[in-house]
């Protein structure tokens, strides 16, 4: 079932998000939520809190060299933790939650990613680039952080302004 999707400037976004807890039937059925929510929504990444629900879990599912998204390369993240994070990447990210804006933000090249599936059983990889990205961007989530907060001043000013634009647009039509 696809879920609602919270958009900025919504201040629910800026919640820090709780550990799960509870590797239950409920936490299944809302991963499998957040899947249909992020592929409907033509996503690559989706947290908890992008659907109103403020707990550590992010879903992510990076296309492969065909630019096929399926179901077995689905990573479903639990009360992450990064750790050897090594380089600097800049590329062009977008957020569901705010929608149709495109921005270059440097990340961490590298890094290793500690977390829980769905079942509470513990895994440790290795990412990066277009991966590592997406867990940088999923995890600032979980702690309140969008994108756009890595702006340098003037870009943000004008993101502000853009996209003040579009929402009065959208509110006349
Ligand atoms: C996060 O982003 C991410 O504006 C996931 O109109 C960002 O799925 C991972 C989307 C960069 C890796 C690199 C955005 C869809 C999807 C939009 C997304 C839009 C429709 C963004
Ligand atoms: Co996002």
């Amino acid at each position: 079932m696809k879920l609602p999707i919270v958009v900025y400037p919504n201040k629910r976004l800026k919640e820090i998000s709780k550990e799960v807890t509870e590797f239950d039937a409920s936490l299944h059925k809302f991963l499998d939520d957040m899947y249909d929510t992020m592929i409907e929504s033509n996503g690559l990444g989706l947290a908890a809190i992008q659907v109103d629900v403020a707990i550590r879990v992010l879903i992510l599912s990076i296309p492969d060299e065909e630019g096929e998204q399926s179901y077995d390369e689905l990573l479903e993240v639990i009360n992450p933790v990064l750790s050897n994070m090594t380089g600097t990447i800049v590329y062009q990210e977008g957020c569901l939650s705010v929608p149709t804006f495109y921005e270059d933000i440097e990340r961490y090249e590298k890094l290793t990613l500690t977390y829980f599936d769905r079942h509470g059983k513990k895994n440790v990889i290795e990412a990066e680039g277009l991966l590592s990205v997406a867990i940088q961007h999923e995890i600032d989530h979980l702690n309140g952080k969008l994108f756009i907060e890595k702006l340098p001043y003037g870009r943000r000013k004008k993101f502000e302004k853009e996209y003040k634009k579009l929402q009065k647009q959208k509110t006349r039509s």
